[in-house]
C-alpha cells in the first residue's frame, strides 16, 4: 500500500523542466505507428512484486516505450528482450510486455528506473539523476526483501553506488567498483550485479545475447536466494 501511494505521487513529479517538456512533447507528437495511442507522457512508476528479492534498475523510460504505455520496459525492444529473459528464468509469468493490462506479473523481482522520465537521446543529465534519486531512495526503503540490485548498464550502476552511499551514510567507495557484465560489487545494504543494458545497440550487435542475459539473471537468483 505504501508502494502504491509512492507510485501515485511519483507520476505527478515535474521536478526536471527539460524532461517534463520532452516527455510531453513526445506524447503530443507521437510516432506514426502509435498515432492511435494515448501516450502516458509522465514519470514511470516502479513495477513488480512488493516482496521482491531482486531489484532491477534501468536507466530511464524510452520515448515510445514506457513513456507511451506507462509501464517500465513495456512496448519497446529493450523490454521485449528483457522480459523474455525474465520469463525464461522464472521471474516473470509471461515473455511479452505490451501494455499495462496484458497480465504481466513479476515474481520475486521489482523493476525501477534511475531516472523516471524519458530523456532526449536516452541521456539524462547528472542533475536529473540527482533529482530523481529521492524517488529511488523512497522506493527501495519500501522493498525490504531486496537482496541484490541488478544494474542494467553503467548509468544504473553509478546510480546504485550513489544510492548505497546515501542509504548507509558512507562516502562513495574509492576506487569506484567498475561496471561490467556479471561483475558483483559487494557492499551494504545489498550487492550490485552488473548486466549490459538490453538496448538494441547491445542486442542487435551481439554484445548482449539471450544466454548472457540468462546467465546474469541466474546469478541474481543465486545471490537473492542464497
Ligand atoms: O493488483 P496487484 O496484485 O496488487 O498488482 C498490482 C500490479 O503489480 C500489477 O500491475 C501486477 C504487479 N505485480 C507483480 O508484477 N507481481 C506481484 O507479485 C504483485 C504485483
Ligand atoms: Fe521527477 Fe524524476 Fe521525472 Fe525528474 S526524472 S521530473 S525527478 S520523476
Amino acid at each position: 500500500a505504501a508502494l502504491d501511494a509512492l507510485n501515485e505521487a511519483v507520476v505527478d513529479c515535474r521536478r526536471c523542466p527539460r524532461l517534463v517538456e520532452w516527455r510531453e512533447q513526445v506524447a503530443r507528437e507521437k510516432r506514426a505507428a502509435f498515432r492511435d495511442w494515448d501516450y502516458w507522457g509522465r514519470p514511470m512508476p516502479g513495477f513488480g512484486d512488493p516482496a521482491a528479492r531482486i531489484l532491477i534498475l534501468g536507466l530511464a523510460p524510452a520515448a515510445h516505450g514506457g513513456n507511451r504505455t506507462g509501464r517500465i520496459f513495456t512496448g519497446d525492444r529493450s523490454g521485449d528482450f528483457l522480459f523474455a529473459g525474465l520469463h525464461r528464468v522464472g521471474l516473470a509469468n509471461q515473455a511479452e510486455s505490451v501494455h499495462k493490462d496484458d497480465g504481466l506479473r513479476l515474481q520475486g523481482a521489482y523493476m525501477v528506473a534511475a531516472v523516471r522520465c524519458a530523456p532526449p537521446a536516452n541521456l539524462p543529465t547528472p542533475e536529473e539523476r540527482a533529482n530523481c534519486s529521492d524517488w529511488l531512495e523512497r522506493e527501495v526503503i519500501l522493498l525490504p526483501d531486496v537482496h541484490v540490485v541488478v544494474c542494467l548498464g553503467g548509468f544504473a550502476w553509478e546510480s546504485a553506488l550513489r544510492l548505497r552511499s546515501t542509504l548507509t551514510r558512507t562516502p562513495m567507495p574509492r576506487p569506484k567498483p567498475k561496471f561490467g557484465h556479471g561483475v558483483v560489487a559487494d557492499g551494504e545494504p545489498w550487492p550490485l550485479l552488473g548486466c549490459f543494458h538490453p538496448s538494441q545497440q547491445n542486442t542487435f550487435t551481439g554484445k548482449l545475447t539471450p544466454p548472457m542475459l540468462d546467465e546474469v539473471l541466474e546469478q541474481a537468483k543465486a545471490l537473492a536466494w542464497a
